[in-house]
Parts: structure tokens; C-alpha cells; sequence
């Protein structure tokens, strides 16, 4: 098996490779009880994603952000070829243009898609422990303390974690093994891009004492500033300055600065329920039905139970499917995938009503009618709608959320729309 980028620490003079390809070896510095944490950090994410659809621009600067002929605008991605030429994210886009004018500028419009990315990747997650804590739309904390005999060791499971990545998503990432999350943070950002760096308990002190204290997750410019003006440039000399005289200069985060510079931290990772993959509703119907209006009256019923069933979980959804079983019991089922995911039933049910127009459903007798909607995203991320349509749609959403609140106080068949099958 090829392992990716299995690099030494650049503090590593010795030649002792801290993620030793020698596994076995590595893993027998932990204990069973010991936490294992693991941190996965999406390289150049917006650009890699950009770079994976557009295979000819892998390898070259690519630099993802506002319109570049606009003067406002910074940075969101920059590729790693793109950062050679001292790109970096939130930089404006005219000094990218300026550093580097043959980059590929590309207007991030596509937030939708990003987070969609974020939700696979998510669920590749949970497949190696339900322990996960999404940190980021591309990050996110894995306790894998408990899934040695699933998975193998900790190595061992980031290298089939990286790959189920690149197969499945196309995408490469950095990921850090270390006894706590702050540790594991930082070890992924050791080795970008495509890296993998485990920091055993035992060289913590050794990996973190050299390391500029900006390099901590937490530590920001402002705080390093500070810190400068005392003397203090690395996190060794953080780790060992009195305690007592930060907490004088930082309050109660100088406690907090003394205990990070000496890799300590016992936060926990905060699990979330896994992502739903699709949201549904089918019904058998009382008696078989062939006529168009019936069909569009059930299915008008059907996609307000899964519309409101998105809504209230604050999700948007891109593909719809639609199941019809048939009088002979034959059934089949027809998706699509529209451009703008969504949670609205009219829009649900224009999709269901095409889709039951090509499944002959207005000509055999139906028996059994579901609609579901897959890839499913998180609600309010930007989706960019032409300016006459806000308007619409912001008076539609305000119609769903009164309904909404009707079928909270007073039950689900207290209101519904003109047309929708009543006995659903
Ligand atoms: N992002 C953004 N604006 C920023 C920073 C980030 O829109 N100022 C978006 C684009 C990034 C994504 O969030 O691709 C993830 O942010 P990261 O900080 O993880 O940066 P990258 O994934 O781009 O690069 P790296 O390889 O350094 O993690
Ligand atoms: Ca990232």
C-alpha cells in the first residue's frame, strides 16, 4: 500500500520520523485508555473542490474569491501552487492579481456545493466512529479512541480515512494524531498539504517547544503581539514564563496560554447526530387512482409532509425522488437533481409532477406513491437567486412558516393546501 506523504517533523533533526511508516512501532506508544484524537483539515478546500471539477486545473494557481475586477474582494482559497507566490487567504484579490496575474481567478459562488461536499465528507466521518465533532466546513475532531479493533491502529486509520477521501471525494487532506484535540489540530497543520503527523504523548514538550505560539490554535496575531512585547516568541518559552505574571497581563486566559503552550487540554469532542441522508414519505393509497389531479393531489400532500420535515430540521435538499407501485405491484422509482436545492413543496412538487408524467403514472393505476429528497445541505447558506424572485420567494417562505406554526399548535392535518389528498 502507498502511504501518502508520511513526513518527518521539520523539527526532527534525529531522522525519528514522528508518523513512522513502521506502525506497529509507533502505535505501541499508546495505551488502550489513552485518548485518540484525530483532526482532518481539507486542503485548499473551495480551490481543491474547484481543481477536482475542472481536472485542467489541477497543479496550477487557482485562487478562489469575489469578482477580481472588482477592487473589493479578498482571497477565500488559494491553491497550493497558487500560494507559492505568496497568496494567502483574506488577502484582497488585487494584490493576489498582483503577485501572481496568471492565476485562474474563480468567483466562489457555489456555497451550495461546498457545503454539499461537507456533508459527504462528514459521513465518510461517522463510517470510522460516531464520535465526530464537525469543526468547519472542511475540519472536523474524530474520537478514535475505541476503534483500534475495527480500524487498527491510529495510523492505520487516518491512511484508510485519506483514502476513502481521495476515492470517494476526489480530494486530499491533512490529518493529525495526538492525544488531545488542541495537539491534533496543530499536528494537522504540520505537514500540508496531503501530510499525516501523529505527535505521541512522550514528544509533545520536544515538537511544541520551537513552534511560534501563533502556530496554536487560539493564539491569535494580537495575543502573539503581546506576548512578543514580553519576550516570549516560541511556546516553550510560553510554557515556562510564570504562570502568575500572565494571568496578571491576560486575565484568566493567561492560565488558559500556560496550559496550551504545555499541551494540555481536556476538552472533549462534542458528538453531534450523524447527517440524515434523505427525508421521505410514501403512502398506499385507500384505493387505486389513474387520474392526473389525483395523482398531483397526493403528491401535493407528500411533498408538504417532506417539505416541512426539511424545514424543520433547517435543510435544503437537491434530488428528488419519486415512487410510484403500481396496481400489479410492479414498482419503480425516478429521480432529479435540480440546480438550487430546496424545501419548498411547490418546487418538490414541480419536480414529482414531471417525473410522474414519465412513469406513465396518469395511465396504469397507482397503488403506492412516495416522494423523498436526497443530498441534503444545511438551510441558509447563500444561494444566489436572480433580484425579481427575493421578493417571491421571501412571501413563500413566510407562507410555510405560518402553516408551519399552525401544524405545531394544532396537528398536522389542521391546514393544508387547496388541492392536497386529505387522507394522507
Ligand atoms: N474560507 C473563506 N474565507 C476565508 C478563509 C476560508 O471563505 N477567509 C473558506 C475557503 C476555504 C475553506 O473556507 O477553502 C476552508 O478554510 P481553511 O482555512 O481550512 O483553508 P483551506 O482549506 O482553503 O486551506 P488549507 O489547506 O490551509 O486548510
Ligand atoms: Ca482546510
Amino acid at each position: 500500500m502507498m502511504i501518502s506523504k508520511l513526513r518527518m517533523h521539520k523539527s526532527d533533526e534525529t531522522g525519528d520520523c514522528l508518523a513512522s511508516p513502521d506502525i506497529s512501532k509507533a502505535q505501541c506508544k499508546y495505551t488502550p485508555k489513552e485518548p485518540v484524537i484525530l483532526h482532518v483539515d481539507m486542503d485548499a478546500f473551495f480551490a481543491s473542490v474547484e481543481q477536482k471539477e475542472r481536472p485542467w486545473l489541477v497543479g496550477k494557481p487557482v485562487v478562489v474569491g469575489g469578482d477580481p475586477q472588482k477592487r473589493h474582494g479578498v482571497v477565500a482559497a488559494a491553491s497550493y501552487a497558487a500560494r507559492e507566490y505568496g497568496i494567502k487567504a483574506g488577502m484582497p484579490l488585487f494584490t493576489a492579481r498582483r503577485l501572481c496575474p496568471h492565476a485562474i481567478f474563480l468567483i466562489g459562488r457555489h456555497q451550495d456545493k461546498y457545503e454539499y461536499i461537507s456533508s459527504r465528507l462528514v459521513r465518510i466521518f461517522y463510517q470510522f466512529t460516531p464520535q465526530v465533532e464537525p469543526y468547519s466546513i472542511d475540519e472536523a475532531f474524530l474520537d478514535i479512541t475505541s476503534c483500534e479493533k475495527l480500524f487498527g491502529p491510529p495510523l492505520q486509520l487516518a491512511m484508510k480515512l485519506k483514502e476513502k477521501i481521495k476515492k470517494q471525494l476526489g480530494l486530499s487532506c491533512s490529518v493529525g494524531i495526538a492525544p488531545n484535540k488542541l495537539l491534533a489540530k496543530l499536528a494537522s497543520s504540520l505537514n500540508k498539504p496531503d501530510g499525516l503527523t501523529f505527535i505521541p504523548k512522550d514528544k509533545v514538550k520536544e515538537i511544541l517547544s520551537p513552534l511560534e505560539v501563533a502556530k496554536l490554535c487560539g493564539i491569535g496575531d494580537k495575543t502573539a503581539k503581546i506576548l512578543s512585547s514580553l519576550g516570549i516568541h516560541t511556546l516553550g518559552e510560553l510554557g515556562s514564563y510564570p504562570v502568575e505574571v500572565l494571568k496578571r497581563k491576560f486575565g484568566k486566559n493567561g492560565e488558559w496560554l500556560h496550559l496550551v503552550a504545555n499541551g494540555i487540554d481536556h476538552s472533549p469532542v462534542i458528538s453531534q447526530a450523524p447527517p440524515e441522508r434523505s427525508m421521505g414519505h410514501e403512502r398506499t393509497l385507500p384505493q387505486d387512482i389513474s387520474e392526473p389531479e389525483q395523482i398531483s393531489s397526493v403528491l401535493l400532500a407528500l411533498c408538504g409532509m417532506v417539505a416541512r420535515r426539511l424545514r424543520a430540521k433547517r435543510f435544503v435538499g437537491g434530488t428528488i425522488t419519486l415512487r410510484v407501485r403500481y396496481s400489479d405491484f410492479v414498482s419503480l422509482t425516478r429521480s432529479e437533481t435540480i440546480a438550487r436545492p430546496t424545501n419548498s413543496e411547490h418546487v418538490i412538487l414541480k419536480v414529482a409532477q414531471k417525473l410522474a408524467l414519465g412513469v406513465e403514472s396518469g395511465i396504469r393505476r397507482v397503488r403506492l406513491l412516495g416522494v423523498s429528497v436526497s443530498h441534503l445541505t444545511k438551510d441558509g447558506q447563500s444561494q444566489q437567486t436572480s433580484l425579481p424572485f427575493v421578493e417571491y420567494i421571501e412571501k413563500r417562505k413566510k407562507v410555510y412558516s405560518v402553516m408551519d406554526r399552525i401544524r405545531d399548535k394544532f396537528g398536522e392535518g389542521s391546514i393544508r393546501w387547496a388541492g392536497a389528498a386529505s387522507f394522507i
